[in-house]
């Protein structure tokens, strides 16, 4: 071989070396980058756990991990959320778990009208509930944390003060929670948090029922001037992590997701009870809403409709071969710990 051809050769190799041995080492060397889909827009309480979470990781693991966040259903939305992480679409999803009752059984019994107080010890229980069970749900995913609602109220057009007022009533509510409006004469409409906005301003339904803070954060307190706090349910969260994608961590930051577990479901309860509250200052000061509370007498008769929604809970859960009794047991007994009664 001639002297200039073989350095040609040479070079060759030396330039392969790089592109193939060198260069993607140094690529492994910036910071790991996650994808975290979210549903609802931005100002929503999701999206703000979403953020401090992010905040938390990036902080905690020293640059090592950059998570780029996707709020308002720009890379994954609420009905595939859970099969697009286990896709790898994303690598991290926030999802309702009420949108899709008969996926996340065990979990969404805490979603039954047993009566929790407030979102820290909704998001507590949840949390416990998931550890103790580990629910097949969820083999194919990382589940980095869960958290819940405050307890749900009716928000509408017109004043419901009574149960005369909400029969026939159009009331747009999700999952589990439409059998409870049904229950007490409403027209249920099923229908995620993000399309709501739209169905109130066009008058598709005449009210919603949720968590109190959406009046802000959604401005639903423009179009909704009455709420009847009935202080009914929470809706169940879960915040879920590709499977290899988490493989795919070090164990130093797979630790510090981890033992971020717990403290982020009580972050965000925390956050939605104070929430919640600045909402309803909000809402009565800039839109005169009117707060209805409902009597004991009618607390007491509106609950007692609810009941066959927990028995049809146990019977189908049986059916499944579930422990469906120890399961609402365990709810309520870590609720009494965590409510401190
Ligand atoms: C909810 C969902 C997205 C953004 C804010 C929210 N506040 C309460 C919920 C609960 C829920 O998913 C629903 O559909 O009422």
């Amino acid at each position: 071989m001639r002297k200039k051809s073989r350095n040609f050769v040479i070079g060759i190799f030396i330039v392969a070396f790089f592109a193939v041995i060198v260069m993607p080492a140094y690529a492994q060397t910036g910071p790991v980058k996650l994808s975290y889909a979210n549903f609802p827009p931005s100002p929503t309480f999701p999206c703000v756990q979403m953020e401090r979470w992010k905040k938390e990781v990036e902080k905690r693991t020293n640059g090592k991990v950059v998570v780029n966040t996707y709020p308002g259903s720009t890379l994954l939305g609420a009905k595939n959320m859970m099969d697009g992480v286990i896709a790898g679409q994303a690598d991290i999803g926030c999802l309702c778990m009420a949108y899709q009752p008969g996926r996340f059984i065990i979990t969404n019994a805490t979603s039954l009208p047993i009566g929790f107080p407030d979102a820290k010890t909704g998001s507590l229980v949840l949390w416990d509930l998931y550890k103790k069970y580990k629910p097949e749900a969820f083999a194919k995913v990382k589940v980095l944390t869960m958290f819940t609602t405050a307890p749900t109220s009716i928000m509408s057009k017109v004043p419901v003060r009574n149960l005369a007022d909400i029969k026939g009533l159009d009331l747009r509510a999700s999952g589990g929670a439409t059998q409870i409006l049904g229950a007490w004469g409403a027209n249920p409409v099923g229908m995620p948090m993000p399309a709501t906005v739209e169905a109130l301003q066009k008058g598709v339904v005449k009210g919603l029922f949720s968590s109190l803070e959406v009046m802000k954060d959604f401005k639903f307190a423009e179009t909704c001037r009455y709420v009847t706090v009935t202080d009914t349910v929470v809706y169940p969260f879960a915040v879920v992590m590709n499977m290899d994608s988490w493989k795919s961590l070090s164990k130093d930051v797979q630790k510090v997701m981890e033992d971020l577990g717990t403290e982020q479901a009580e972050w965000t309860g925390n956050y939605m009870d104070n929430h919640v509250k600045e909402a309803i200052i909000w809402s009565e000061k800039e839109y005169k809403v009117e707060f209805i509370r409902l009597n004991k007498k009618q607390k007491l008769e509106w609950n007692k409709k609810l009941q066959f929604i927990n028995d049809k809970w146990i019977k189908n859960a049986k059916e499944k071969g579930l422990p469906a009794e120890t399961i609402v047991n365990d709810i309520k007994s870590f609720a009494k710990k965590y409510s401190g009664q």
